[in-house]
This record gives structure tokens, sequence and C-alpha cells, in this order.
């Protein structure tokens, strides 16, 4: 039985794709590497930032130093964090709040699962912090998914075994990092039909089968 529920945060919680793609776009601008596109920025949802820079250098006429990934990496860090200082409640997906609660009321514990280091500045901007039960993100591990690793920080933070939890995830890297960690998934975004996972919705707000997929 489903004791608790990790929620990968971009893409299913809130909504700030967008703002890793102008931030991402516009170093590859500053790169005159041209063909960076969107299609190039779904593959780069819910990996690693430093795995996001290898996408965008992928298209580069030139090889780069890791001290240079480096300062590449923190630079669109900067400019993504320019972005997210406008972010308020409105980034936050459409009655994610609500499902939370709703979560909440039937006894669940809720954790966040993300890759991304900035996931608690993020919670606390968009009024998402006192939903949840714990964090793991970015900053309490060190391999990024398809490795389940920020999975089981959470699934331990919340005194659970992995079978005991279901990961809520939007993009291909984070449903292969659930089963590689002994969890069942639900799919949800704009690709949740290409996820492969163990149930799927477009959106949180539209799964009607919770009794089906916690029991
Ligand atoms: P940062 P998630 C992921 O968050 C994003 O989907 C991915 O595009 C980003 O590269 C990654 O966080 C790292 O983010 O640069 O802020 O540390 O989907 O796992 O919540
Ligand atoms: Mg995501």
């Amino acid at each position: 039985m489903i004791k608790g529920i990790i929620f990968d945060l971009d893409g299913v919680l809130v909504s700030t794709d967008e703002m890793h793609y102008l931030a991402w776009k516009r170093l590859a601008d500053e790169l005159q590497i041209t063909g960076f596109t969107r299609e190039d920025n779904r593959r780069q949802r819910g990996v690693s930032r430093m795995a996001s820079l290898e996408i965008v250098l992928e298209k580069a006429d030139r090889v780069y130093t890791e001290e240079e990934k480096a300062e590449l990496a923190e630079r669109k860090n900067n400019y993504y964090l320019e972005l997210l200082e406008h972010m308020d409640e409105s980034a936050v997906l459409k009655n994610v709040k609500e499902v939370l609660a709703g979560l909440k009321e039937r006894g669940l514990l809720l954790a966040v699962g993300s890759a991304s280091k900035n996931a608690p500045v993020i919670l606390e901007k968009t009024g998402l912090l006192p939903y949840l039960d714990k964090i793991s993100c970015g900053l309490d591990t060190t391999k990024s998914k398809p490795d389940p690793e920020v999975f089981l920080v959470a699934a331990r933070k919340l005194e659970l075994s992995p079978g005991q939890c279901l990961v809520v995830e939007d993009s291909a890297a984070g449903i292969e990092a659930a089963a590689a960690g002994g969890m069942k998934s639900l799919g949800v975004g704009p690709f949740y039909r290409l996820l492969h996972a163990d149930y799927e919705a477009p959106m949180l707000c539209e799964v009607q089968n919770w009794d089906e997929i916690l029991k």
C-alpha cells in the first residue's frame, strides 16, 4: 500500500520549464550556438544542470574545458535566478494545492524529489512549503536522474520503504529513476503518453483514479 508520494517539482507542481528554456537559450545565443531548440529543452527536463549543459554544448563547434563548463553552468543559473525573482504563487500548476491538501487528508506523507538545487527557493516563493513533509533535491544528491538517488533520499527522509512510495514525474529520466528505485510511477505533463509510467494523466489535477493508484 502506498503511504508516501514523492513529487518531482518542475513540470509537476510548478511551471519553471519555460524559465529554464529562456536561460539556456540566452547562454546558447551568447555562445553563438544557433541550433538549440525546444526539442533539446525537452531532453533537459529532469536532468541535472551539468547534464543539461552538455545537451546545449552538443551543437557547439568547439570543445569546452571542465573549468569553462562550470562557469557556463553558473552563468545560466544566474540568468535563471533573475527569472525566478519574479516568481510567485501564479507559477503553481492548476489546482496543485487542492490536490496536495486532499492527499494529506487521506493520511499520506508528501515529499519533493527534484534535481533542482533551486527547489527550496521555488517552494518558498510559490507558497508550497507548508504542503510538504520533506524535500530531497539537487543539494542532497550527487547522481542525477535516471539514477534513483533523489527519490531514495526522499523515501528515507519520509521513513518509508521504496515500495511504499509513489513517484509523480513529467520526465522520462524521472520515470526511469522511479523504476530503478523500486517505486511505482505516475506520469503527468505534456509528454505523459511517452513516459511509460505505471499510471498516467495529463495533469495532477486530472488524476481520477487515486483509489486504484494508492492501493
Ligand atoms: P537547477 P525537476 C529539474 O527539476 C529540471 O527539470 C531540469 O530542467 C533542471 O536542469 C534540473 O532541475 C536542475 O535544476 O539548475 O535549478 O539545479 O524536474 O527534477 O524538479
Ligand atoms: Mg520535472
